[in-house]
């Protein structure tokens, strides 16, 4: 394979605020919707609690302290060589309880240290607006995105950080994997809806009329900030951010053929189609019809889409699934559950490695937009063994690794115009699924415990070195 790795191409890692920075009630920051989950395991449900319970561990509370040891950190990805760092803004940092008159000045002087950091070091920001968490306050009051007044509020506090930082980021997602809000799991998270609600996240449940009324309003913010960043900072770069879950027939029977295109539609294009194109795509009005929703569109709600398209398309890759009308063995996956594919492995959590399915998805979203992409989020959770010596040799990730690049190379030489890799989770950080600190992603260890034990200490492990080469040669060596 020729490695095409265009010169200029951004290699880094991705994180999100509310897993990693810590410090959530600290300089005035709100608590969030995550601050509210409990820790969970394969088997075991994250809980949600409505009052922070004194006695419970919640793991998101204390992260893995990026708050105070940002420089360390930012340091230690430049010495891997990145020239991205994708993180989210803590929205209940700036407003604490989202809806405040006011942003917390402290909460804004944070995020000026660490875009100075980044830029000290030659490192571009990749910044996500609202990564899975929303003031908690908001959840109270409004019962998240259910309601339209999450629309001004958000575009509020974009408009704040915008004119904040318009000198120190040029590139912004709106919402993390927006399209998880199509499903109850990422519900929780995503357009959180979850008033009143307490116990296993598993069992908070929503109507797909909810679900898509609230996607309506994040189009619709979605939509208005875009417009904003292009009319007002001409030099933004705006994107989106999908959860790209790949799905392949499991047989070649048709009507496995047109439930996988089904679920294609519902899970991977429906949110793209609108961010991308600035119009609900041709098959939602059967799909609204079908499933019993009615939305309620305002007048100028498609005006803000139309205007709202989006610059660049950016996505998530960690697994693929099969869809079928026959018997399908269930496995667990990234925000879902989905069948098991026979021919793939999967990780300790269920999900399926399939580097070739990082190619194709590549191609079929390149075909479908054409407008440059990046992938912003891709890797593997693993349990990490220290050895004696304090050494991490993680053979498993570096693999990984290494064919999701190589993927990526040869969905280039396809001709796919992708810009950029954000490997997710560089250091260990909590997992949004299930609390953990032991689905470890990172290529720097962090000596932190699902107890909520630790030093906090940082170590590198083989695959910094891995990733260190491939970036150092531009994806030409190390593979
Ligand atoms: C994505 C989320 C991330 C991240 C990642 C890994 O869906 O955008 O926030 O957590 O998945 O998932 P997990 O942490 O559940 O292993």
């Amino acid at each position: 394979m020729a490695v095409v790795f265009p010169k200029g191409f951004f290699w880094g890692g991705a994180t999100a605020a509310n897993q990693f920075e810590g410090a959530w009630n600290v300089d005035g920051r709100g608590p969030s919707v995550d601050d509210h989950f409990l820790g969970g395991s394969y088997e075991k449900p994250r809980e949600i609690t409505i009052d922070i319970d004194p006695d419970k561990f919640y793991p998101n509370h204390d992260g893995i302290d990026f708050y105070h040891r940002y420089a360390e950190d930012i340091a230690l990805f430049a010495e891997m060589g990145f020239t991205m760092f994708r993180m989210s803004i803590s929205w209940s940092r700036i407003f604490p309880n989202g809806d405040d008159p006011e942003p917390n000045e402290a909460g804004l002087a944070f995020y000026d240290k660490v875009f100075d950091e980044c830029k000290k070091h030659g490192i571009e920001p990749l910044v996500t607006l609202s990564h899975y968490e929303m003031p908690y306050a908001l959840v109270e009051k409004y019962n998240g995105w259910e309601s339209r007044e999450l629309i001004d509020l958000f575009v509020k506090y974009c408009a704040t950080v915008f004119e904040r930082y318009q000198d120190k980021v040029t590139y912004w997602l709106t919402f993390n994997e927006i399209n998880c809000g199509t499903s109850d799991m990422g519900n929780l998270f995503e357009t959180s809806m979850i008033r009143g609600f307490e116990g296993p996240a598993s069992e908070a449940k929503t109507t797909a009329q909810q679900r898509f009324q609230a996607l309506h309003h994040q189009f619709v913010a979605s939509g208005r900030v875009v417009r904003l960043a292009h009319e007002k900072y001409p030099q933004f770069k705006m994107g989106n951010m999908d959860c790209f879950i790949l799905s392949y027939p499991a047989t070649c029977d048709p009507a496995d053929i047109w439930a996988c295109e089904l679920e294609m539609r519902q899970m991977n294009w429906y949110c793209s189609d609108v961010q991308v194109r600035g119009a609900y795509p041709s098959y939602a009005r059967r799909y609204w019809r079908e499933n019993g929703i009615d939305l309620n569109i305002a007048e100028g709600d498609m005006d803000d889409i139309a205007a709202g398209k989006v610059d660049f398309y950016t996505f998530s890759y960690y697994m693929s699934n099969i869809v079928g009308t026959h018997d399908v063995e269930q496995t667990q996956g990234n925000m879902t559950f989905g069948g098991k594919n026979p021919y793939l492995e999967s990780t300790e959590w269920g999900w399926q490695i399939d580097p070739t399915g990082l190619r194709y998805a590549l191609n079929v979203i390149y075909d479908r937009y054409q407008i440059p992409l990046m992938v912003v989020e891709n890797g593997m959770g693993a349990r990490d063994e220290v050895t004696e010596d304090g050494k991490i040799h993680d053979d498993y990730r570096i693999e990984y690794l290494k064919k999701h690049v190589r993927a990526m190379g040869e969905a280039i030489d396809d001709g796919v115009d992708l810009i950029g890799y954000t490997w997710w989770g560089p250091i260990d950080l909590v997992s949004a699924g299930t609390g953990e600190m032991r689905k470890r992603y990172g290529f720097i260890y962090v000596d932190k415990h699902d107890d909520g034990t630790g030093t906090y200490e940082r170590i590198r492990k083989d695959s910094f070195y891995a990733y260190q080469k491939i970036i150092e040669s531009n994806g030409t060596e190390g593979l």
